[in-house]
């Protein structure tokens, strides 16, 4: 007899709503002229569905607004910090908390304490501030991801995959003692949200020990690359994602969480180890930077929502299936309506192909970001450029960076928008593509030092300057 069909459905009823408003197209095409064609600097106000990032626009439960009365705001020792250090230890299995007050206080923290001048940073790509800190604390950035992860037409299942032969040409080329750790990115970020397989972290870690050399997760959204191994490993089908997790994470030496992914909080975030005399160098500077030790960059109630929310993550396989299972839904759509889009979809967001949408607009010209600025005049939907502005310039050289990934991402929010938000947005996708030779390209007209994507400002180039379309094949 065939299996009835049965769809997912999100775990959970809707108590509060908050609402938000459409807004007319000359109110948006206003609106993004005075943000300077930069999403980052609009006003939410002005935004209709926000799919900038999954980062701390997540909605919490009542039971985490419960903690929030329940926090222990005592400066020292406070009972909230002890709640999320078992928290951690149980679900991610790190013995030492450094909590921080996102991932980027976690990732400064880690770099000061293990990069010297010199020192070479293997990872499996980059995230913006990620890099920024290693670069800051002396160090140099070296991209060891496969090869399929800078292409976004390959489907393979582990885009996410270290290359461990460029791993080792790294290891031979700078030494073991010039690379103070290997930075391993779990549903990495830049690639689309892919995710690693267990058998190339295992390996990886392996290599790692038998030179001596560190390996260092970037665990922030770990959670969603336990769901994909669990969908797509052989041999895991049948583990929880809670188990998987914990051995995703057994392979490592420690972590940096930004909290304000998976973790279904506002803000927050941790540094978890697993050596004593490591983690009491972290806490030197986490008294210095964020705050003592048992709140680091927290209040008590921001701690106290953290730890519910990481027990609640893997409570059942329920949630990451619904929360995935919503970014496939959009994803979905969007290829059966013919839109380039990076692939295979991932785990927090839809990463439309810019680079194949717009053939007309040379690199120079920022494809995303005009794309997402068009997308936003079109319907209010407020995405992220993904490519040649968030990649910056080299500082050896100064010269912009070419990533071969040109995309904006459509991130989604966790437990945020409704299945008809995801139509409403595809409806404006697949408007924007049909109408995609008006998209002109952009000049940058100011441009930060550093991680320039949040803050440049742009403006069309001027219609002498467009090159002629290239013929669609
Ligand atoms: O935004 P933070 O400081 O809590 O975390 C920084 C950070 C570290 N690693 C990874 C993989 C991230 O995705 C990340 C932040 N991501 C943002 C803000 C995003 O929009 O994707």
């Amino acid at each position: 007899m065939a299996r009835q069909k049965r769809s997912w459905a999100e775990p959970y009823r809707i108590k509060m709503v908050e609402p938000i408003r459409m807004t007319t197209r000359k109110h948006r095409e206003n609106a993004i002229r005075t943000a300077g064609y930069n999403t980052f600097l609009l006003r939410s106000d002005d935004v209709y569905i926000d799919l900038l990032t999954d980062s701390g626009t997540s909605a919490m439960s009542d039971n985490q607004w419960a903690g929030l009365m329940l926090g222990d705001e005592a400066y020292a020792g406070s009972r909230s910090f002890y709640h999320l250090e078992e928290a951690v230890a149980d679900i991610y299995g790190y013995p030492e908390l450094v909590p921080t007050h996102q991932g980027r206080g976690a990732e400064h923290i880690l770099s000061q304490i293990l990069i010297k001048p010199g020192d070479v940073i293997p990872g499996n790509m980059y995230f913006t501030t990620t890099r920024f800190h290693q670069e800051y604390a002396g160090g140099e950035f070296v991209d060891i991801i496969i090869d399929e992860a800078h292409d976004a037409t390959s489907t393979h299942p582990f885009k996410g995959n270290v290359d461990l032969d460029k791993l080792r040409t790294v290891i031979a080329d700078a030494g073991a003692a010039r690379i103070p750790y290997i930075s391993v990115e779990t549903n990495v970020n830049m690639a689309g949200g892919q995710p690693l397989s267990m058998a190339n972290l295992r390996e990886t870690y392996a290599l790692c020990r038998q030179h001596g050399i560190l390996l260092m997760l970037d665990a922030t959204r770990a959670l969603e690359n336990a769901w994909f191994i669990q969908q797509r490993e052989p041999g895991y089908a049948k583990r929880s994602v809670r188990e998987i997790l914990l051995e995703i994470c057994s392979y490592s030496d420690g972590a940096t969480v930004s909290s304000k992914k998976d973790n279904l909080v506002n803000i927050g975030g941790f540094l978890a180890l697993r050596d004593p005399e490591l983690a009491r160098r972290a806490r030197g500077l986490l008294v210095a930077f964020e705050g003592l030790q048992t709140y680091g960059g927290m209040s008590g109630r921001d701690m106290e929502a953290l730890s519910r929310g990481i027990y609640e993550m893997v409570e059942t396989d329920d949630h990451v299936r619904a929360r995935v299972g919503q970014v496939e839904y959009l994803g979905n759509k969007l290829i059966a309506a013919g839109v380039p889009v990076a692939l295979p979809i991932g785990g927090h967001g839809v990463f439309l192909n810019a680079q194949a949408m717009l053939p007309h607009i040379p690199q120079e010209q920022f494809p995303a970001q005009s794309l997402a600025a068009a997308l936003y005049v079109d319907s209010g939907v407020r995405s992220m450029e993904r490519g040649v502005v968030s990649a910056g310039r080299d500082p050896k050289t100064g010269e912009n960076r070419h990533p071969r990934l040109e995309l904006v991402r459509l991130t989604i929010p966790r437990r945020v928008y409704t299945q008809a938000h995801m139509d409403v947005v595809a409806e404006s996708v697949e408007a924007v593509y049909a109408e995609r030779d008006k998209i002109r390209g952009l000049t940058m007209t100011y441009e930060p030092e550093d991680l320039r994507f949040f803050q440049a400002r742009f403006e069309p180039v001027s219609v002498t300057e467009v090159l002629p379309p290239r013929s669609r094949s």
